[in-house]
């Protein structure tokens, strides 16, 4: 225990006297909020150099280095409350000073630096590698707009700014000391130095990257404070000189400015089609040698010779995003560190790691040769050459398969293809779920997995289940800790302790008590938020995630269109009340999608009204859907939507947490929802639809044919119908939806998979009505839900890719003295 009640507010008053001068109780909630964070980031000594601390040993200890263009850390004080093992203490010497925690909690930006699922994933392994002891650094943006927020006005998503940094952010520490200089643009010269040929990079435009760091406590282990390094750009000092000031030419001063500061003003909100842009590339190239040149740095302190780089150093690319990392360390052995191409090739590639996240082709990332080259001059001659190489080595070694060097080229068509450099240039490439690894191994990347079959393994993502079932949801954990113990919040895989439990009913009524509290929580944030009563004792079915079409937010409203239909002409049928909870953001110039959103709420303004229901049926649709919401409505759902046509979610996480939550999973068996199938057993969820492979025959030979489903089953026949017809209005709306499903034949199979879907729904809610049945397959899927914790994912990675020791037995926070 770092502090005592009586100790805790001693210090808490002292320390919030010497930053505002005066006492608690005159202040601001938010200047209580930063007292605290400055107290505890003192207390933990966070404010030394993050990689002093880890590593006072002449003889570096391997660090993990996971880049990434998103870190989606949400809210950090109650939750390193938790994992200090001081929420209790903080909370109640608070009180006696007359201030309610919860208050300063509230005042904490949720730091959105992600879009969704892939930025959370890093966000979530950052925490397992600080509670397992690896010694792992986040390298990413510090963004200065997080992404929009949402808003939804007349039904519509509008995006605002999230100014996030606009009080200061106190978790986080410039360190200007380790500034460095990343160079764009200009021209390389090659002069030949005694035999050698040797680059300079000539009349660039400097970049200074200062980092911020942001300190990462893991649960209990206190000895081991991780670091999530966040560069920002900012033009050298003397800039106006630098330019042109001198010549007079202070327009071309000032455009250098804006031309730096634009590289980390604003997180891309592009979920799943990449946005060629210039400004994406610079933003990549920044934070990739901006980490670079620190891990280098660290590294030469400690090491007279690069050979054992690969042994001390894992770099780990968060998709394709962070791939420059494998010309730029090239460069940077060769021209700075003066290594010969064959030895840097050869710890480049042992250094660096990659994880795909989507098969979408949109997603794959390309950049025009163009843009490369007058971005990043020198990086392209090393792209250059590693293409050239590689072709070389392909035709040596397989002379007969010319279309194989073509399908795995670099360079191709005036393109660089990031996602074969990312292969070509690591030692491991895995896939996020077991499915999606194999349709890796088997379409998107199957030529390269019959040149590097080594290469590729899987690693089914994990989620932080103390973040989203310890903090989030703190009646199940007492719970669960009073009927298992605590073992579960350090070993999730204890959880299967609780199995035991799926026969015994006064547990089971516990268990369905505290799903009842969370949605009466729930319940009441809606009334606040849209003064709409939603009744906690309906069925919550939820889906939230980021809205796209392969998501199939589509085919849940048109099943809520049929229930709708039904109900209106049939209200004694026999379905239970259901609330229907959507969430989630579009990226703003994703139309059809924002469509979706509009037909979403168009079905919840009349059906919330109609009167005929007699509220048997709500739809809500919650604007803002980020960590914090989330960490609000997994806890309340009694069914989770995870219905995206079958081969296109790569792994999805929010099946894990709504798992975990013990929510029933409604869906396709797609990404990881294989897995949580083979979990939990049939009996325990509900699965539909098209399977992968069937869905992947259709896309490589047709044969699906979308106006016979539409023609063949009246029910379905209406919904579409009244898409257009103006059942839901004069304007044309949804027009662009109807066309993607009859002219455009359906790409998404949201017509096919209609009739199965409403089948298994109903029969979902047939189910609920047995509350004991009901309760006990959400027990398992508790007890189930332990390997899908970031932990098991982190100690794979640990294992089999980045190879470094972990700590298995961690004791928790309150055994430890500090
Ligand atoms: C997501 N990808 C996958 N990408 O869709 C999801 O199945 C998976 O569970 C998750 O990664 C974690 O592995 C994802 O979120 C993006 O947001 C990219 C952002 C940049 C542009 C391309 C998509």
């Amino acid at each position: 225990m770092i502090w005592l009640k009586d100790s805790f507010k001693k210090a808490y008053v002292e320390k919030f006297i010497e930053i505002q001068g005066s006492m608690p109780n005159t202040g601001t909630s938010w200047e209580k909020y930063r007292a605290l964070v400055v107290l505890i980031k003192e207390k933990m000594k966070i404010s030394q150099a993050a990689e002093s601390m880890n590593d006072s040993s002449p003889d570096q200890e391997k660090q993990v280095y996971y880049f990434s263009l998103e870190f989606l850390i949400g809210k950090l004080l109650s939750y390193y409350l938790i994992n200090l093992g001081i929420k209790d203490v903080v909370q109640e010497g608070l009180e006696e000073l007359g201030i309610d925690l919860e208050d300063l909690i509230a005042e904490e930006n949720d730091a959105a630096l992600g879009n969704g699922g892939l930025g959370r994933l890093s966000a979530c392994y950052l925490d397992s590698m600080a509670f397992l002891g690896i010694p792992g650094q986040g390298n990413g943006i510090r963004y200065k707009y997080g992404l929009f927020q949402q808003k939804i006005v007349n039904g519509f998503q509008v995006e605002l700014p999230d100014n996030w940094l606009k009080n200061e952010y106190p978790w986080e520490m410039r360190k200007s000391d380790n500034t460095v200089v990343v160079k764009f643009k200009g021209h390389v010269r090659t002069e030949s130095i005694k035999g050698k040929l040797t680059f300079f990079h000539e009349d660039y435009e400097p970049v200074l990257a200062v980092p911020y760091d942001i300190p990462m406590l893991g649960y209990g282990n206190l000895n081991r404070i991780n670091n999530l390094r966040l560069w920002s750009a900012e033009p050298i000092k003397d800039d106006l000189d630098w330019v042109s000031f001198n010549q007079g030419d202070y327009s071309k001063a000032v455009a250098y400015r804006s031309e730096v500061e634009a590289i980390s003003y604003i997180l891309y909100p592009e979920d799943s089609s990449h946005a060629g842009r210039e400004l994406r590339l610079r933003q990549e190239y920044f934070f990739t040698a901006a980490g670079l040149s620190t891990i280098i740095r660290y590294f030469k302190k400690k090491n007279n010779s690069f050979s054992g780089f690969a042994r001390k150093v894992a770099i780990h690319i968060n998709d394709t995003h962070p791939a420059l990392c494998v010309p730029e360390l090239m460069r940077i052995f060769m021209d700075e560190e003066d290594l010969g191409w064959d030895e840097a090739w050869n710890i480049t590639v042992n250094t660096i790691s990659f994880t795909n996240h989507t098969i979408l082709p949109e997603a794959l990332e390309k950049w025009p040769v163009e843009i490369m080259k007058s971005q990043c001059p020198r990086i392209y001659m090393i792209i250059e050459e590693i293409d050239r190489r590689y072709r070389e080595e392909m035709h040596h070694m397989h002379p007969e398969k010319r279309d194989l060097i073509e399908h795995t080229a670099i360079i191709r068509d005036g393109q660089i293809h990031m996602a074969h450099l990312a292969v070509i240039g690591s030692n491991s490439v895995n896939g996020v779920a077991e499915l999606h690894t194999k349709i890796l191994k088997t379409q998107v990347l199957k030529d390269f997995y019959t040149i590097y079959p080594y290469k590729f393994n899987n690693k089914t993502n994990g989620v932080s289940h103390r973040r989203f079932l310890l903090e989030a949801n703190p009646d199940l954990s007492r719970l669960i800790s009073e009927s298992i113990g605590e073992d579960w919040i350090r070993q999730s895989e204890s959880l299967e302790k609780l199995l035991p439990y799926t026969s015994d009913t006064a547990f089971l009524e516990k268990l369905a008590d505290v799903k009842y509290h969370n949605k009466c929580r729930l319940a009441n944030y809606i009334n606040d938020k849209m003064n709409i009563q939603v009744d906690p004792s309906s069925i919550f079915d939820i889906q939230v995630k980021r809205i796209h079409a392969y998501k199939r937010q589509l085919l849940n409203i048109l099943k809520i269109m049929d229930l709708y239909n039904r109900w209106r002409e049939d209200p004694s049928m026999d379905i239970y009340p259901t609330t229907f909870i959507f969430g989630g953001k579009v990226a703003p110039g994703y139309q059809y999608a924002k469509s979706i959103i509009k037909l979403i709420t168009t079905m919840a303004q009349r059906i919330n009204t109609d009167p005929a229901l007699g509220g048997k049926m709500k739809v809500i649709f919650l604007e803002n859907f980020n960590v914090s919401l989330a960490e609000m409505i997994y806890p309340a759902a009694d069914i989770s939507e995870q219905i995206s046509t079958a081969s296109q979610e790569a792994s999805g996480t929010g099946n894990m947490k709504f798992m975990l939550n013990g929510a029933i999973t409604l869906g396709t068996l797609d990404g990881a929802n294989v897995e949580i199938r083979r979990a939990v057993g049939d009996e325990n969820i509900a699965i539909f639809g098209l399977k992968a492979n069937e869905v992947m025959n259709y896309y490589q030979w047709g044969g699906y044919k979308s106006w016979e489903e539409y023609q063949n089953f009246p029910r379905l026949k209406r919904v579409v119908d009244q898409l257009v017809d103006g059942s839901l209005g004069s304007s044309n709306e949804f027009a662009g939806i109807y066309e993607s499903l009859l002219r455009d034949n359906d790409q998404y199979f949201v017509l096919k998979d209609f009739r199965s879907y409403t089948d298994t729904w109903q029969k979902v809610n047939l189910w609920y009505q047995h509350k004991l049945s009901w309760a006990s397959s959400c027990l398992v899927n508790i007890g189930k839900g332990g390997v899908f914790s970031s932990d098991r994912a982190i100690k794979e990675y640990a294992d089999d890719i980045w190879h470094v020791p972990y700590q298995n037995e961690i004791p928790g926070p309150q055994e430890q003295s500090g």
